[in-house]
């Protein structure tokens, strides 16, 4: 609790640093600190100056602009309350930098010397901690044990020159529990000094987070330790992420860091790919493993390559299921096997709106129009060209087409399979019964019998 007094001081520096970073002339020292709001995904943004690099793509982000002074790449980070919409239908009142969360991806160079003006806009002290960086202890940004943390109001500054090429993550360093649960985190991609060195065409960035917001409510409870109830990436989630985008035959890689408080195994369709990169820097090219789900630690970052040689729109999402369900599902009973006929009439009578689900699974939910209360996403919804996809959270679509340009991340729609390549129903005799989800012990399967089979196949 702030005292009266505490809390006027802290409104006056408040207003104050408003007022100095708005008033650039006022405050020339401190380069301006660009915002965004908008949640799709933003064009790479190319160096213009400095050595050159092949930028990366935040999924649902953007990238920080930065000045030149001296040999300086100077940044500011503006750590500030932001309303984050998740997926279309629901918004987040959460921290972040700059406009969003989670902020915006800091791009450099090996060997940059970095100057991150960091202001505090937040009703409580923060920190800045650069993780994974190597960097003089006093930038580490760990409040109280290598700096005073950043009071509301005031704004701090760190310096260091960037050691190694690698994916690495911000995150607060002070109240942590609260300021991460709030969505405070970012990107920190260093390049390679040689833009000839891992080189790869389409170089995609994200972030594992969690939220546990009430349907309804719009801030997220900050005590929960592993009851989440919305899985994103980049604080979206399904069907508000956007599709990775990839031209057939490019080289693509995708960084994926973790701040959850729980592991996520990563899985893509249709390709194999091999991890490449840790925290701890790039795996050796004679040591890079083949995967097709890596699983994310917490705490941890994996970069992962690939040629996207197979055209189609191949799904990539978290393997632990419950992780691609939104917040609506949390609460939903299960009624697998259970005759619910003529028991909801009895049970409206006492209780109204009354609507029982699942008995023969949970895929209504996928497409059925239920009341929701406002704010809130579905448990699973999405729907594609084949009809409801039935997913939520933690789950995209790698989109690989044929002669996409190179700059070109735009959604290109739908694939056109080509003919005679999509599963397809045959017919059966007798018609399957319905079931009503229960199993028959005695079920001998017959009733699924192909009674029309290719010819070829009788031979
Ligand atoms: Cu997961």
């Amino acid at each position: 609790m702030l005292t009266r007094r505490q809390f006027l001081d802290a409104s006056l520096t408040t207003a104050t640093a408003v007022a100095l970073v708005s008033g650039r002339s006022a405050f020339a020292a401190i380069p301006e600190a660009p915002s965004a709001t908008d949640g799709r995904t933003q064009p790479p943004l190319a160096p213009t100056t400095g050595p050159n690099y092949n930028p990366v793509v935040t999924l649902n982000g953007w990238t920080l602009p930065w000045r030149m002074n001296g040999d300086w790449k100077e940044f500011h980070l503006v750590a500030e309350p932001v309303v984050r919409e998740i997926a279309p239908g629901m918004k987040a009142y959460l921290w972040g930098y700059n406009g969003q969360s989670p902020g915006p991806t800091i791009e450099a160079v090996e060997g940059d010397k970095v100057r991150i003006y960091v202001t505090n806009k937040l009703p409580e002290h923060t920190a800045v901690h650069w993780h994974g960086q190597r960097l003089p202890n006093g930038m580490d940004g760990v409040a109280g044990l290598t700096q005073p943390a950043i009071k509301p109001g005031q704004t701090f500054v760190y310096e260091f020159q960037l050691r190694r090429a690698g994916t690495f993550m911000y995150h607060p360093h002070a109240d942590e529990m609260t300021q991460m649960a709030m969505g405070m985190m970012g990107l920190f991609i260093v390049h390679p000094r040689d833009p000839a060195e891992r080189r790869v065409d389409r170089d995609y960035v994200f972030l594992l987070n969690a939220f546990d917001i009430e349907p309804g409510s719009y801030v997220p409870k900050v005590n929960t330790m592993l009851d989440f109830n919305l899985w994103t990436w980049n604080s979206r989630a399904f069907p508000g992420i956007d599709p990775f985008v990839a031209g057939k035959g490019d080289k693509m890689r995708m960084r994926i860091g973790n701040l959850t408080m729980t592991n996520h195994p990563i899985h893509i369709h249709g390709h194999e790919f091999t991890v490449t990169g840790t925290d701890g820097g790039w795996v050796p090219s004679g040591a890079a493993w083949p995967e097709v789900t890596v699983d994310v630690a917490v705490g941890q970052m994996r970069s992962i390559e690939f040629i996207a040689d197979e055209p189609g729109d191949w799904a990539v999402h978290c393997h632990k299921s419950h992780h691609t369900m939104n917040a609506m599902g949390h609460t939903v009973k299960t009624y697998i096997g259970v005759n619910l006929k003529g028991l909801q009439g009895k049970i409206s009578r006492t209780a109204a709106g009354y609507m029982p689900m699942g008995s023969q699974g949970m895929a209504d939910m996928g497409t059925m129009e239920m009341p929701l209360p406002d704010n809130t996403l579905p448990m699973m919804t999405g729907f594609a060209q084949f009809g409801p996809v039935e997913m939520g959270g933690m789950f995209s679509v790698l989109k690989v087409r044929e002669g996409l340009a190179h700059g070109d991340y735009k959604d290109p729609g739908p694939y056109k399979n080509p003919e005679g390549t999509v599963a397809r129903r045959v017919e059966t005799e007798p018609p399957a019964p319905q079931r009503n989800g229960a199993v028959d012990p005695g079920s001998t399967g017959t009733a699924y019998r192909v009674v029309k089979p290719h010819s070829h196949e009788n031979h």
